[in-house]
């Protein structure tokens, strides 16, 4: 399930052309061609595995609609998520590691190679995000001010929080 996970991710959020894939601009694979691509490409995926790996995902990183199947966030090729500007809660949360505080304390969040820059809503979920990468620490981010200073805030389907930059002033380190 991981194996295809990832194989699900590096294909739909990073690099579909290595497999003769195309996104529409919102991401959106057809499942078929997804199916197809990838036994072409020798890795064979059955539908009843893609639909396994997509319900049982622990993050719901894929959505499947109408026969087409897109990765939820986290996409370094160039999407357009039509996901709507919402409120943010007052507080959100970001997991990172050491070795990134100095360059964060003088430049703020930065999307890196991503297309924005990811929160969690809760704390837990920023530590299992900061530990991909170490001893997590989390940052504790005033949505709610920066919100109210004009900056977006945008909901993905799986419950994860994007918006452009975090500057240092709205974060606080422990
Ligand atoms: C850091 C996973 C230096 C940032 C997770 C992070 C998440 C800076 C790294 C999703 C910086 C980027 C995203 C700055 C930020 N200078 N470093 N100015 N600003 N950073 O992977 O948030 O499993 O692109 O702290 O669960 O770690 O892929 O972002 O450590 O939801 O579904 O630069 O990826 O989800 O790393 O993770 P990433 P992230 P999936």
């Amino acid at each position: 399930m991981i194996r295809i996970s990832k194989y699900l991710a590096r294909h739909l959020r990073h690099d579909p052309r290595r497999i003769g894939l195309t996104l529409d601009e919102g991401g959106w694979a057809e499942v078929d061609e997804l199916l197809r691509a990838a036994t072409e490409h020798g890795f064979a995926i059955t539908p009843e595995e893609l639909r396994e790996v997509v319900a049982a995902n622990d993050k719901r990183r894929y959505t499947i609609e109408g026969g087409r199947i897109r990765a939820s966030q986290g996409h370094s090729v160039p999407v357009d998520l039509g996901l709507p500007a919402v409120e943010p809660p007052e507080v959100l949360y970001h997991g990172t590691v050491g070795r990134f505080l100095p360059a964060i304390r003088a430049e703020g969040l930065r999307p890196m190679s991503r297309h924005h820059v990811h929160l969690s809503p809760d704390r837990e979920t920023a530590i299992r995000v900061g530990a991909r990468r170490g001893v997590p620490v989390v940052l504790v981010v005033a949505a709610g001010d920066m919100h109210r200073d004009g900056h977006t805030f945008r909901r993905s389907a799986n419950g994860v929080w994007l918006t452009d930059h975090v500057p240092p002033a709205h974060l606080r380190f422990p």
